[in-house]
């Protein structure tokens, strides 16, 4: 078969296997086959030259000519094989915008911020300014100054994250309760009156369980002035626990020992869930403990710039997560901080 008849049967061949063509990767594959560099026009144009100097420019005007014809076929079935792809592509993709939104989570407050808050209210309202002190302390303020030196028996009442500190200096430490807010405050205003709460987190090397977390929060308050009794601390802490509980909530003051309140008492409510009858929640005891407290000791408050020949004061510390597993029925403090949403979301 010559040269030209060869390429006539490559051209036909060629048109009618474009025209069945529907997808890009068959559209390429079949631009190699024939148009490319080994394609079987490069392969017939190398025998170009075996061809008689009278019959070359002939045959090479028809290569050219069926390339060019190649060419344009192969651009119009790309374009066409590009717009249906691209229609396909617009039906499949296409948006009904008549259908509901998806609803978007709204984020909310954390139970802890939520009672934080109340709490923080209910001082606020019997005249307690808001303070904040540090969560990053020295041990001098965490502990001595509160009347505990080192080998005081009751550090192991607080189980403590110390921070490393180059040899020799100061002991740094994550505070493990409020209390060292009292020698900030105290300080900051001695010796006019004090009357402030300082809520704040926590952290203590504790064994994790259902009632203990290694970080939590609590809400401190000190009142320092002349003329301050026993009696103004059991009133502001009765009347605290009948704003947050209602009024009539009973309540009970029981003997403690703190080595920075002297005497000290824990303040008790009736249980709210059984009324004092006794249930899980209370350990059956029918009482609900809500707050450490005492008088400031002498020692504080000589720590704290006031004399206490003059000057006396009354100190609490409360915990806010305990406080709302005991409104909620949370059997479990480990909820508060597992960041898990079927819990959060609970609290509206
Ligand atoms: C104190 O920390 C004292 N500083 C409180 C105080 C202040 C007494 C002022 C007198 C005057 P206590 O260790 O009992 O006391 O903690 C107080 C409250 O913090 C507890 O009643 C409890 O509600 C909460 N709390 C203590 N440890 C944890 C813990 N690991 N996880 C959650 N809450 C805790």
């Amino acid at each position: 078969m010559s040269i030209i008849d060869q390429l006539a049967a490559i051209e036909s061949a060629a048109l009618a296997s474009l025209h069945d063509i529907t997808t890009i990767d068959a559209l390429t594959a079949w631009k190699s086959d024939y148009l490319g560099k080994t394609g079987l026009i490069a392969k017939l144009s190398r025998e170009l030259g075996a061809l008689a100097a009278a019959d070359r420019p002939a045959a090479g005007q028809r290569f050219n000519a069926v390339r060019a014809s190649l060419d344009g076929a192969f651009a119009e079935r790309e374009a066409t094989v590009n717009a249906a792809a691209q229609g396909h592509a617009f039906a499949s993709e296409a948006l009904d915008v008549t259908l509901p939104g998806r609803p978007l989570t709204v984020g909310r407050l954390h139970p802890s911020t939520r009672v934080l808050r109340m709490i923080t209210n209910i001082f606020a309202e019997m005249g307690f300014q808001v303070w904040e002190s540090p969560e990053v302390e020295t041990d001098t303020l965490n502990f001595e100054l509160l009347n505990i030196p080192a080998d005081h028996p009751a550090r192991d009442m607080w189980d403590t994250f110390y921070i490393e500190t180059p040899p020799g200096a100061e002991k740094v430490l994550l505070r493990t309760h409020t209390s060292p807010g009292q020698i900030h405050a105290m300080r900051a205003h001695a010796p006019n009156p004090v009357r402030v709460i300082l809520p704040g987190k926590c952290f203590r090397y504790e064994q994790v369980s259902t009632r203990h977390e290694m970080m939590f929060h609590q809400v401190e308050g000190i009142a320092v002035g002349t003329n301050i009794t026993f009696s103004d601390l059991k009133g502001t802490l009765i009347g605290f626990a009948e704003r947050l509980y209602g009024s009539g909530i009973k309540t009970r003051f029981r003997p403690s020992y703190f080595p920075f309140t002297e005497p000290s008492v824990e303040l008790d409510v009736e249980c709210i869930l059984c009324s004092g009858t006794g249930c899980r929640i209370c350990k059956h005891s029918g009482w609900l403990e809500v707050s450490g407290a005492g008088m400031v000791h002498p020692d504080v408050l000589r720590n704290g710039g006031y004399d206490p020949a003059i000057y006396s004061g009354f100190a609490f510390g409360m915990g806010p997560e305990r406080i709302t597993m005991l409104r909620h029925g949370i059997d479990d403090i480990r909820w508060f901080f597992s960041g898990d949403e079927r819990f959060l979301q609970q609290f509206i």
